[in-house]
């Protein structure tokens, strides 16, 4: 838009340039002073915080299958594989993560994580049923928490009806910050391997843990 103004006003300034020599220095000036003006006009369009935006994701904790470790449960954007290593969300954006889990054992979690915290109102909705805290015993299957942003959307366990899987639905919406930076999500249900339940999934990026970049 400014090249159209400016390229209209050089235009212009040709024309009258041909017209004469005292026009054409006045509307020389009017341009230099049109451009000046859309020199200070730009460290206003152009700040490093973009836009406000809204973005929804559609996310699955699967629970197992996966070739390389068939018996770890992981994070998902395509339901068959773990997240990338490093998770990329925009900044100064409200997210809303609808968040499927096929995992039908519940476990136990800290307190703290067994709350919602750091969404919008500090509740999500789970299967249209709006939550803002569980027991933090036999009713959580995962978390996906983001400490930095303070962030804890604890995930319900599946149900099982049949011999059919019927995922928790989990709908949650954060803010992201506007000027962004590097976090660290974890889940906080140790569905690892090891005596505590600390590793495997639980310590490999991607799966039940890793990084997230906002930008
Ligand atoms: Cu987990």
């Amino acid at each position: 838009m400014m090249h159209l103004k400016g390229g209209r006003l050089a235009g212009a300034a040709a024309v009258v340039g041909v017209a004469g020599l005292l026009i054409a220095g006045c509307g020389q000036q009017q341009a230099a002073g049109n451009a000046s003006a859309a020199g200070n006009s730009k460290p206003k369009s152009t700040t490093t915080t973009p836009a406000p935006q809204k973005v929804s994701y559609n996310w699955t904790v699967v629970n197992g299958g996966n070739a390389l470790h068939p018996d770890w449960p992981f994070f998902s954007t395509d339901g068959k594989n773990p997240f990338p290593a490093t998770l990329k969300l925009p900044a100064n954006a409200t997210i809303t993560v609808t968040i499927k889990n096929y995992d039908d054992g519940g476990g136990d979690v800290p307190a703290a994580y067994a709350k919602v915290t750091g969404t919008v109102g500090n509740v999500e909705t789970v299967n249209g049923t709006q939550e803002s805290s569980f027991k933090a015993s036999g009713v959580i299957a995962h978390t996906f928490t983001v400490s930095g942003l303070n962030l804890n959307i604890p995930l319900p366990a599946a149900t099982d009806q049949g011999s059919t899987v019927v995922p928790s639905v989990t709908v949650a919406t954060f803010k992201t910050p506007a000027k962004g930076g590097s976090y660290t999500w974890q889940c906080y249900q140790p569905c690892g391997t090891g005596s505590a339940g600390w590793g495997g999934t639980m310590a490999t990026a991607g799966w039940m843990t890793g990084n997230i970049s906002v930008n």
